[in-house]
């Protein structure tokens, strides 16, 4: 610990346990401020607190937090100096983590349900069980569905599961129970259709790492920069260097209505819901015309003079590609028709306005576009995506200072034992019946169905229903509830009538009212975990949650459960859980990867580990530099990257450049022509697709995530609920934002309750007038409409944005369309 830190965990001390005066008198020695683990924690006499490192579980930032207790009591949260997210800080969701662990909702032990009718509004009559019963029951059901050949219908379901010593574990489940469906991710319903765009046009089906601090001009398409993009603590952090660093960093950010993001930004542009990508082809039609490009990434017409002219085809001999692929293909084709007038037609931003923001990023160095939900979440959002990335090749953005790359993975140690060793006959043959395309997924990812999807969840539970490819039997929920968060979730509160459901939830979650068996978790304070780094600076990262306080009720973390249940399946498979033992044997395993890579904080063990809360390894490998690329030899990036290195290290396309044809793509050319009616021939060019809008209403719906909403796990919070809209008020919910115009033509005063109707049914809200969404667009956040989660959570009824959000998924990244539906509005 500097002497920094220590000076202001110090004071941090004084201020969360009030204790200035005792310490003045010197009743509290300052050893119980060093971070010890949760045995040591419980055992401190009374009055010392105690200062443990953990990692913050409301949304994906992974802010390390220092948690501070004392006799055993958590009472502040605080972001760790030492943690390279956090810095010091949080947001405010942060510090209300201490609710999370107090909520009086909390189930406190397992519990079996009685009621044997499912439905919302039945109480399931749960009754506590051991939790030698509740495995013995659960390992009972799987090991009866295995004699019977049909273990691919017990499916684990996971969203906000990171760590290897969780989610990470669930592959191996699979493999060795004998089923296709046992890491069935989220990302289907949360942000699949940016990594899908990257790996059809740069080659890497991840989400980037950026370098803000040395941006100058940064162009957001819909990305909630300050309320939601990842990792949103930081984001605040970086913003306040741009915006006051020499040059100041210029943004535009592009909406359909007014938010923190576009308020604070130079100029915000209010477009028509999924047209993105016309905007963006229209900003590399004027980039092209204009001789705006970088040179030394893209090359240049060889003679150096501009061909590029709206309307005219250009000679793609004369023009000398060094990074990428297909330009010449890409502007005949495609772009040089696309000009801002065409634009300003599908978008409805004014042509000047486009061809400003073009000049400006085209001129502006280093520049770089980035996208979130706000273009992906459509039908055309693969389509949109990757014409906005396109836009960091034209100015040479990629792994460039200043610029995106993707992020390194951590070193971690190999586990106990090898699954491979543990494959009995059963497992084996479903491993060939896999291979073979006998056996699909239940979600049908990776079939002729959804052939480029990374996962399809949003049609687990509508094929469940319907049996095809076939029924489900068992499914466990860990930190996921599709139940009330997927498209059309009222087709999810069906299916779950005939599924025997485990929920792993420490909270009354809706998931649960229809759950058979509670196997509660520890929440994230009570919890030893491994939580890898999203995509943040490139370099590794890693964090390590260690308990604060012994678990409050008798629930287990989610990995022991995992573990446990593996224990009790026959065949083979226990003896490798066996090996694992627990996940604090994991972890010690994990943490041996550190011997030989200490990080640059000095953690190079376990115990270091738990100390410092985070492993992390500085530099980033790999720089491109004046369209050349190097690696890092130790010392600074020198060595100079050969094509076919640049090509197997980092843009990992067929042609090994960034492709404005893409040639994956061209490899699903009949499904391309097939689904989006596009001849063969110009099935991998990025392109304009316009956006389908189901729902059969008049008004567009979007359901965007506010600042302090954190997915499912601050629902039952009343200090979040009461600020989910900091602008439109607020105090048990969230409000519709409609234009008054939009309202007054349909006879509602702000403040209303109105109806909101899609083709799926009707939800109900309270509206609030506001000028800055669309006339056109009714936005309603998504945190709106629990009917379970705890007492503060439900009392937000009525009707949840998913209820009428038709279940329509991007065909190619196979994301759902979530703010692609329409919708009516009349006064209720
Ligand atoms: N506070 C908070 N932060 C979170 C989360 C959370 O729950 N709460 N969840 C995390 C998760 S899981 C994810 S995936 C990320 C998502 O991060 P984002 O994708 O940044 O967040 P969203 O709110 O889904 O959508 C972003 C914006 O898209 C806008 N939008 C809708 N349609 C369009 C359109 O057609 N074009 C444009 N340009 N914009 C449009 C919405 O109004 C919204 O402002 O956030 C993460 N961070
Ligand atoms: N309308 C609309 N819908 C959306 C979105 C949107 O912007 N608008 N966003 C989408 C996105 S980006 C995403 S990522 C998905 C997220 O949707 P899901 O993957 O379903 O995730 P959550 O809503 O976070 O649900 C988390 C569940 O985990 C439980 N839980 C909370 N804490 C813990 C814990 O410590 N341990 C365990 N085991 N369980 C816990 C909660 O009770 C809750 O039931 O929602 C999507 N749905
Ligand atoms: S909610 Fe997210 S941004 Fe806020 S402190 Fe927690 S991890 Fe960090
Ligand atoms: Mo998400």
């Amino acid at each position: 610990m500097n002497v920094l830190e220590s000076l202001i965990t110090r004071r941090r001390f004084l201020q969360a346990s009030g204790a200035a005066g005792a310490l003045a008198a010197g009743g509290i020695g300052l050893q119980g401020l060093a971070p010890i683990s949760q045995s040591q924690a419980q055992r401190r006499s009374a009055g010392e607190t105690v200062v443990t490192k953990n990692v913050c579980h409301q949304c994906p930032a992974r802010c390390g937090i220092d948690v501070y207790t004392t006799d055993g009591r958590v009472h502040g949260i605080y972001g760790s100096m030492n943690s390279p997210i956090a810095n010091g800080k949080l947001c405010p969701k942060g510090h209300l983590g201490t609710y999370i662990l107090y909520d009086p909702d909390r189930y406190k032990g397992p519990m079996r349900r009685t009621n044997p009718n499912k439905g919302r509004d039945e109480d399931p009559q749960f009754e506590s069980i051991s939790w030698e019963e509740a495995l013995d029951i659960v390992a009972g059901r799987l090991n009866n569905l295995r004699d019977n050949d049909e273990s691919h219908r017990f499916a684990i379901l996971y969203g906000r599961g990171w760590g290897a010593s969780c989610a990470g574990l669930l592959g191996t489940f699979g493999q060795l129970y004998g089923s296709p469906n046992t890491a069935l991710g989220h990302s289907s319903m949360c942000s699949d259709g940016s990594m899908v765009a990257k790996g059809l046009t740069d080659g890497n089906e991840a989400y980037n790492a950026y370098d803000y601090k040395n941006v100058n001009y940064l162009l957001n398409f819909g990305a909630g920069f300050l309320e939601a993009f990842r990792p949103y603590n930081y984001l605040m952090q970086v913003w306040g260097h741009i915006r006051t660093k020499s040059p100041k960093t210029r943004v535009t950010a592009i909406d359909v209505h007014a938010n923190a993001t576009n308020a604070a930004a130079d100029r915000k542009l209010l477009i028509r819901p999924g047209t993105d990508g016309a905007m963006a082809l229209a900003i590399a039609h004027v980039i092209l015309t204009e001789g705006l490009w970088d040179k030394e990434f893209v090359g240049d017409f060889r003679d150096g003079r501009n061909r590029f002219e709206s309307g005219e085809v250009i000679d793609g001999d004369t023009f000398n590609q060094r990074w990428v692929h297909g330009l010449d293909v890409w502007w005949n084709e495609e772009l040089k028709d696309r000009t801002p007038e065409w634009a300003e037609e599908v978008t409805s931003i004014p042509a000047r306005h486009i061809r400003e923001v073009a000049r400006e990023f085209g001129t502006t160095r280093p520049a770089m576009a980035i996208f979130e939900r706000g273009p992906t979440a459509h039908s055309n959002g693969t389509w949109n995506g990757m014409a906005i990335h396109a836009l960091n090749a034209l100015v040479g953005a990629l792994f460039a200072e200043g610029g995106m790359f993707y992020q390194m993975g951590p070193s971690y140690g190999p586990l106990p034992a090898s699954a491979g060793d543990y494959m009995d006959d059963h497992a084996q043959r479903v491993r060939e019946r896999i291979a073979s395309g006998e056996l699909p997924r239940i979600d049908m990812k990776g079939t002729d169905r959804w052939p480029l999807a990374r996962n399809m969840m949003q049609e687990i539970g509508p094929n469940h229903h319907k049996g095809d490819p076939y029924k489900l039997d068992t499914v466990m929920f860990y930190l996921n509830n599709p139940i009330w968060t997927a498209p059309d979730s009222k087709a999810w509160e069906e299916a779950f009538k005939d599924i025997f459901v485990i929920e792993t939830s420490p909270f009354p979650s809706e998931s649960a009212k229809y759950a058979d068996i509670i196997l509660p978790d520890h929440t994230y304070l009570e919890r030893l975990q491994d939580a890898p780094s999203y995509p943040f600076e490139g370099w590794p990262i890693t964090t390590l949650r260690t308990p604060a306080v012994d678990p409050l009720y008798d629930t287990k973390v989610f990995g022991d459960t995992l573990i446990e249940i593996g224990k009790r399946i026959n065949g083979s498979m226990s003896e490798y859980y066996q090996a694992l033992d627990n996940t604090e044997n994991v972890l010690r395993h994990l943490a041996e990867g550190f011997r030989d890579n200490p990080g640059s904080n000095g953690v190079n063990d376990f115990e270091s580990w738990k100390r410092e809360g985070v492993w992390y390894k500085k530099p980033y490998h790999w720089r491109q530099r004046r369209g050349v690329f190097y690696e890092w030899d130790g010392e600074g990036y020198n060595r100079r990257m050969s094509p076919s290195e640049v090509r197997e290290k980092l843009l990992r396309t067929p042609s090994g450049r960034f492709e404005f044809v893409s040639g994956k793509l061209e490899q699903y050319a009949d499904y391309v022509a097939q689904e989006f009616g596009i001849p063969a021939e110009r099935a991998g060019i990025i392109q304009w697709v316009a956006p389908e809008h189901p729902g059969g209403g008049d008004l567009y719906f979007s359901t965007p995530k506010t600042a302090m909403h954190a997915e499912g796990r601050g629902a039952n919070i009343p200090h979040a609920i009461s600020l989910l809209q900091p602008v439109m008020g607020g105090r048990r919910t969230v409000y519709l934002e409609i234009h008054p115009e939009t309202a007054r033509a349909r006879g509602i005063r702000s403040g209303d309750r109105v109806k909101i109707r899609s083709e799926l049914g009707e939800i109900e809200a309270y509206c609030r007038y506001f000028e800055g969404t669309r006339p056109d667009t009714v936005v309603l956040p998504m945190e709106h409409g629990h009917w379970a989660q705890g007492r503060w959570a439900e009392s937000r009824k009525p009707g949840h944005s998913g209820e009428i959000t038709v279940n329509r998924s991007d065909r190619i990244s196979g994301l759902a369309s979530y703010y692609t539906t329409k919708v009516s509005v009349e006064r209720a």
